[in-house]
């Protein structure tokens, strides 16, 4: 199996970074390259520090890590939305995006400064000998501030994301509600690339399109500048902030490898987890939703919770100083019926299994991910769960392998879906094999 996961780690690798796939995904994208450098690290070191700085190297002058960079020698038709879409150099350049390459103007999960120190410490002397950590700290520095800084829209302590395809979970049913708000651009104002290697009912719909492009046009005709657009999208996803609170404990331990003062990155990561609980904890449903900004809420906080189920939700068990009561609440609930793991399903699933949108074949929708099940192993290791988190990672392996790599698996079959040799499943696989 490792031979295999390697194998398509090789296959994917361009020279400078990896693509996701080479058919639906032929660019490079945020935090898959997050997840393909702590597999990678397994296989080569060097190479999982080259595809993070590959990425890093694509960093606005704002401190956003772009969601894609793209890849010039790649077909404009190749996958849309494509560089003359979101004309990063051009419309991107009061936000300080890079003028001699393409990217997008969004952004994905904060997972880099842990794929950072996790690649790191596969080979502590070689990375000091390319001073891997000094050169990517600053870079992970500013784009933790500009989550902090320029996404804090709510205004208690949580980042913003202002898409559907920053949150890395495109048409989560968690999005229904906030989406429903924002007028499609008309049909025929695009023509969609991944229908040509995916089959429709397993990808997001054409509704759904219609409404990702318009919200991604009007940030673009802002400049991509925050201050300025109205983000008519505004959503506190846990899983987006669980992730930057443990990259903001990856990036102490950066800070304190390089000889710097990491009290400043623990507190972040402290004051991340209490505004998780305060804003998006959920005692009722046991578990954390995703805050919609936009919709008319009661009470002090801004906006109201979404209650759809997703497995964002227990994302925060990555938090380590998670209060006990909730981190409790959580493991009952991983188990329970909305998610089943252990019980009725083998593998996580993206969203509530009793939920009325639940499909077990659409996408973000119910389907289970191997990035999401990996992050939720560490989340039961990290509390105490170690048993539970050695038989997921069992059960991650063989759906890995008996997929050939999915990239998304039925939740109670593990039969494959999506596209195959997919790199963040064959990272993540060696990562458990290591
Ligand atoms: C999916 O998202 C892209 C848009 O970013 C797409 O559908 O074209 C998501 O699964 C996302 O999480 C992932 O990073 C990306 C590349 O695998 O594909």
């Amino acid at each position: 199996m490792r031979r295999s996961a390697c194998r398509v780690l090789i296959g994917n690798w361009t020279g400078h970074s990896t693509v996701p796939s080479h058919g639906l995904y032929p660019h490079q994208w945020s935090w898959n390259s997050a997840f393909i450098a702590i597999g990678l690290r397994h296989l080569s070191p060097l190479r999982a520090q080259r595809e993070l700085e590959t990425l890093l190297g694509a960093q606005w002058g704002d401190g956003r890590i772009p969601h894609i960079v793209f890849n010039r020698a790649v077909p404009l038709g190749a996958y849309f939305p494509s560089p003359d879409f979101w004309r990063s150099s051009t419309a991107g350049a009061a936000a300080g995006a890079p003028r001699a390459l393409e990217t997008s103007g969004i952004v994905q999960p904060p997972v880099h400064a842990l794929a950072a120190w996790l690649v790191h410490r596969a080979d502590p002397e070689a990375s000091a000998r390319r001073g891997f950590l000094a050169r990517v700290h600053p870079r992970l520095v500013a784009w933790h501030r500009y989550l902090a800084d320029r996404r804090d829209l709510g205004g208690g302590g949580l980042a913003a994301v202002v898409h559907p395809w920053e949150p890395g979970m495109d048409n989560s049913p968690c999005w229904d509600g906030p989406l429903a708000r924002i007028e499609p651009a008309a049909a025929d104002s695009f023509r969609r690339a991944d229908l040509v290697h995916g089959a429709a009912a397993d990808r997001p719909t054409d509704l759904d399109y219609g409404r990702y492009v318009r919200l991604a046009a009007e940030y673009r005709d802002h400049g991509y500048r925050d201050a300025a657009a109205a983000h008519p999208f505004a959503v506190e996803d846990p899983g987006f902030n669980a992730l930057f609170a443990a990259s903001e404990h990856a990036l102490a331990r950066i800070t304190q490898a390089l000889g710097g003062e990491p009290d400043v990155h623990r507190e972040r990561a402290a004051a991340l987890t209490d505004a998780l609980v305060a804003r998006l904890w959920s005692r009722e449903a046991g578990q954390f939703l995703s805050r919609d900004l936009r919709a008319d809420g009661a009470g002090p906080v801004t906006g109201r919770l979404v209650r759809a189920r997703s497995a964002a939700g227990l994302l925060p068990l990555l938090a380590p100083d998670l209060p006990p009561a909730v981190a409790g609440a959580l493991l009952e609930t991983v188990r329970g019926a909305h998610f089943g793991l252990g019980t009725t399903v083998r593998l996580l699933p993206s969203y509530d299994l009793r939920g009325a949108a639940f499909d077990p074949h659409r996408y973000w929708r119910g389907p289970a991910w191997f990035n999401v099940n990996w992050l939720l192993e560490r989340g039961l290791r990290l509390h105490g769960a170690g048993e539970r988190a050695d038989a997921l990672a069992g059960e991650i392996l063989r759906a890995a392998e008996d997929s050939h790599f999915a990239e998304y698996v039925d939740p109670y079959t593990g039969a494959g879906r999506g596209t195959r040799d997919f790199s963040w499943t064959a990272a993540l696989a060696l990562d458990l094999l290591a």
